[in-house]
């Protein structure tokens, strides 16, 4: 499909709240660039499922991004997206069948890229990786790490680095049933990617952790237009410098995963003049075993208040996380104005 680039640039909104409120007919004055529901099935063409159990029997939470008042969508490969012309929705979900997760992830990369060309927007910000049974051997190599490898060579492939400036991301285990599902975010200007000075940069972990490292940066930093910035915040767990810390215990994974999103909102402030606040972010709270989840929640409390938007607004979901020993992963954002420092 042909797409246009409209007369007005639009800038770039998000929005998390209950889903059955996003779903409510007159809630959406404009068509959605997409929304990810977090443990729902999709109802809507533009609304995607994180497919994962959803913990202490919450109302499914999801994001609502909105750009442009005109969506145009299209296909490429496997790939279904959705732009204004200067944002890009997209999703993939392909099926099992025996070629294994190096080949799967290979294929829907590269889908993916050609998607960027198609929708007219380069420039990944955010990418989520659903994959199941993350940690299960897939033929003398975990699953997670087969992924690692298809990822990285269609980046290369496509012509993106590997290195600094890899977009945001997660990767969780689940969908036990589906097959790899990838929802992402571009736009047509490059975010400015944040490191955490506590970790080693995913792009640089040793081959102990499999023969390729993760393609990803621990946030994007990006301009949404209007004066708004959002600070994108990868998947962070309990690692400082790339050892996986506190094995066993969920509570200090979770206090280290915490002093992990404090440093990247720390080190985003550097770069802006937004004045994000850790206490502000909206997460999604990812819990390997399902049992542990009030004492995450205890935690978080403890630390920043029940009544803190990190709290309020968390969508808490069962999922594997990409490391055996990792009990906990937090992922988030947060929209505040500001501007980029020079
Ligand atoms: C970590 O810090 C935990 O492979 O895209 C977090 C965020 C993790 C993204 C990915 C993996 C990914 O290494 C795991």
């Amino acid at each position: 499909m042909r797409i246009g680039t409209p007369a007005t640039a639009s800038a770039l909104s998000v929005r998390r709240a209950p889903l059955e409120s996003t779903l409510q007919a007159g809630a959406l004055a404009q068509p959605p660039l997409g929304a990810l529901a977090y443990g729902a099935p999709s109802a809507m063409p533009w609304l995607s499922s994180v497919h994962a159990p959803v913990l202490f029997a919450q109302a499914p939470q999801a994001d609502l991004w909105l750009a442009g008042a005109h969506i145009d969508t299209g296909r490429s490969g496997t790939v279904h997206w959705r732009t204004d012309g200067r944002w890009a929705f997209g999703t993939i979900d392909l099926p099992e069948r025996g070629e294994g997760l190096e080949s799967l992830a290979e294929t829907a990369y590269r889908d993916l890229f050609q998607a960027l060309d198609d929708a007219g927007c380069p420039h990944l910000l955010r990418i989520w990786n659903y994959l199941p049974r993350i940690n299960e051997d897939g033929g003398g190599l975990e699953r997670y790490r087969q992924f690692n490898m298809g990822r990285q060579r269609a980046f290369i492939d496509a012509g993106h680095t590997v290195y600094e400036g890899s977009p945001a991301a997660c990767a969780l285990g689940a969908a036990q049933d589906g097959g790899l599902s990838i929802r992402f975010l571009a736009g047509q200007a490059a975010p400015l990617a944040i490191e955490n000075p506590r970790q080693v940069s995913a792009y640089r972990y040793p081959s102990s952790y499999g023969p390729r490292p993760p393609t990803f940066s621990r946030a994007a930093l990006a301009d949404l237009g209007a004066g708004q910035l959002a600070l994108l915040i990868s998947g962070t767990a309990s690692i400082v410098g790339h050892a996986t810390v506190h094995p066993g215990d969920i509570a200090e994974q979770t206090r280290e995963t915490l002093r992990n999103l404090a440093a990247v909102v720390e080190a985003a402030n550097q770069r802006c003049t937004a004045g994000f606040d850790l206490a502000e972010l909206h997460t999604v709270v990812y819990v390997r075993h399902p049992g542990a989840a009030p004492r995450v929640r205890e935690v978080l409390a403890a630390a920043l208040g029940a009544d803190a938007t990190f709290l309020q607004s968390a969508a808490y979901l069962q999922a594997d996380i990409c490391r055996q020993d990792l009990l906990v992963e937090i992922e988030a954002h947060a929209v505040a104005s500001g501007m980029v420092k020079a």
